[in-house]
């Protein structure tokens, strides 16, 4: 395990910055937050992210990672333990594409719906809520990456956007398991401060 410290330029109401906060918990890795806000960005911040976004990961040493899904792979790879893919390749492919996919599979709609622009955001749901009628987690049978990549925009969904889960048995089931864990029920208390 790596001794270097680890600070996280995160932001509170950021969903892509949740799934990075989910990661950390469940592998139980300390670091160090750095609020950013995100309505007046420091200029320093694109010396880390020349895009000027968050989340960005920073190791000691000056090792910089930007990108939630890179992140979420690195530490994983980095703190192997407990596994967040799958052991079967083809189950790991899978949870890959969920989150490769993720913009067409619910971001994209998310977005409309928050910018209050026509949006299917309930296909999305129940494409969703198809998949996990087939199986427990986004992956197969474990919880892992996948499940922490989508978590966020659907705590979101439900506390900032008034979006009602109950048409979807599924789904909400999935939801009820993951807010088990700890490291999920964390984001569903930072969610509901940091609504709007
Ligand atoms: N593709 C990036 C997206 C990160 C992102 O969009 N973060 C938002 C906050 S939720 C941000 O920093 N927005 C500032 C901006 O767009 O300028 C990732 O997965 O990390």
């Amino acid at each position: 395990m790596s001794g270097l410290v680890l600070t996280l330029y995160d932001a509170a109401r950021c969903p892509y910055c949740a799934r990075v906060r989910i990661v950390l918990a469940e592998k139980g890795i300390g670091y160090e937050p750095q609020e950013i806000d995100l309505s007046d960005r420091p200029a320093w911040l694109y010396a880390k992210n020349p895009s000027g976004r968050v989340p960005v990961l920073e190791e000691g040493g000056g090792f910089l990672l930007p990108e939630s899904v890179v992140i979420m792979e690195y530490l994983d790879e980095r703190y192997p333990e407990p596994a967040m893919w799958p052991a079967d390749p083809a189950e790991r492919a899978l949870g890959r594409l969920w989150l490769e996919r993720f913009d067409a599979r619910l971001g994209h709609e998310y977005y409309a719906l928050r910018r209050g622009e026509p949006s299917r955001l309930d296909e999305r749901l129940r494409d969703l809520d198809e998949a996990l009628d087939a199986q427990p987690f986004l992956s197969g049978p474990q919880y892992g990456l996948a499940d922490a990549g989508y978590v966020p925009w659907i705590l979101r969904a439900r506390a900032n956007l008034g979006v009602d889960l109950e048409p979807y048995p599924a789904l909400s089931t999935w939801l009820e398991r993951l807010m088990e864990r700890p490291a999920v029920a964390a984001e569903l208390e930072l969610t509901a401060a940091h609504s709007r």
